[in-house]
């Protein structure tokens, strides 16, 4: 029995040169600063991302919450979209522990935030107010499927920002996907923000783990907040020489992840029962509704493709998203489109 697996990039499990050098690994107490494997792979993401240092973190969540925590005092302000990973997926972090408000903005489609829109919410110095203090971004956007903003946008922003003595974070979960995308390294992506989280463990299918790139001053702040949060790791060296495979040999090849998403989607579109999402798919990510016109539940669909070994995301009533990953090939993808023509029947 097949098994397609495409609820996330989060399924990806390590390929075997991970897992070889997991093995091999040099470890010592990370929190003493002494595991050489870890300190490789910070050093290694900050100089890929052109900021002065980076932090290894247990996962994308705390990526971003200690970045937040770092940026905002308790009773500041962080202006993100209503869309945010960090504002629907992350267990309001921010406020429960850091006491943090959010000004939720509408998401465009394409899942960036409207400049017009980030001045007026800027507020008053009124001590009725909280103090706007950061605006998160995110790049690729999730739940605006899986687009991408090219660096000019970012750059407007932050130069927005910090005119006005803002700091700018970016969920940059899939930020390599974003930088295949556009066809740019991926420093260019985040030059103008003062902090970036990536994932090692989506596309680029590390086990474990995220890195929070920033300046100097500012990973030293973060460093005692993931402390904090019971985020020391001791010899998470193991982990690591997974994440250092993820950047030297997993990046080039997004673009098959990219172009499996685009097959797929045109694979789907020859069924007048399927809705694809305007411009899926722009990375590695394929949402789509499918009618009324067939009959079966959200549920039912999902477990009459899970009998022919396709497992897709379900995301809201009859709507569904699939994602491409190191684990789907060609034929992977084949059959995912036959799956869905089985499911009108
Ligand atoms: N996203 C997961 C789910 O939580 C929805 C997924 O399957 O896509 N930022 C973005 C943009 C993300 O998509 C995710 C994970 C995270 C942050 C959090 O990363 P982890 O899961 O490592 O905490």
């Amino acid at each position: 029995m097949k098994n397609v697996d495409l609820r996330s990039d989060t399924v990806t499990r390590p390929t075997p040169e991970m897992r070889e050098a997991m093995c091999r690994a040099d470890v010592g107490d990370d929190v003493y600063g002494e595991d050489p494997t870890v300190n490789k792979l910070q050093e290694l993401a900050a100089t890929m991302l052109g900021k002065e240092a980076g932090l290894f973190v247990p996962s994308g969540t705390m990526g971003n919450l200690s970045a937040m925590l770092a940026h905002c005092q308790r009773g500041d302000e962080v202006i993100l979209g209503n869309k945010a990973h960090t504002f629907l997926y992350e267990s309001g972090g921010i406020s429960a522990l850091g006491g943090v408000h959010s000004c939720q903005l509408p998401n465009q489609s394409d899942g960036s935030l409207a400049l017009e829109e980030i001045k007026n919410a800027i507020r008053a110095d009124d001590p009725h107010q909280p103090i706007t203090r950061l605006i998160a971004l995110e790049n690729t956007h999730n739940r605006c499927g899986g687009t991408y903003q090219v660096p000019a946008y970012t750059q407007e922003i932050c130069d927005f920002a910090h005119l006005n003595g803002l700091a700018v974070h970016l969920d940059g979960a899939r930020i390599f996907n974003a930088a295949t995308a556009c066809g740019m390294p991926v420093k260019a992506m985040v030059d103008s923000v003062d902090s970036v989280t990536f994932c090692l463990s989506k596309g680029l299918c590390a086990p474990v783990g995220s890195i929070l790139c920033g300046s100097n001053e500012f990973i030293r702040k973060a460093h005692r907040i993931r402390k904090q949060l019971g985020g020391g790791m001791r010899q998470a060296g193991i982990l690591a020489a997974a994440g250092i495979i993820a950047l030297e040999s997993m990046v080039e090849r997004l673009k098959d992840d990219h172009a499996r998403a685009r097959c797929l989607a045109d694979g789907l579109r020859q069924y007048p029962y399927i809705i694809l999402d305007n411009g899926t798919a722009a990375t590695n990510m394929v949402f789509l509704s499918v009618s009324d016109e067939v009959k079966h539940s959200t549920r039912q669909i999902s477990s009459l493709l899970e009998k022919q070994g396709v497992r897709v995301g379900a995301v809201g009533e009859k709507r569904f998203r699939l994602v491409t990953h190191y684990w789907i090939d060609d034929e992977d993808i084949n059959h995912t489109i036959e799956a869905f023509g089985m499911i009108k029947k």
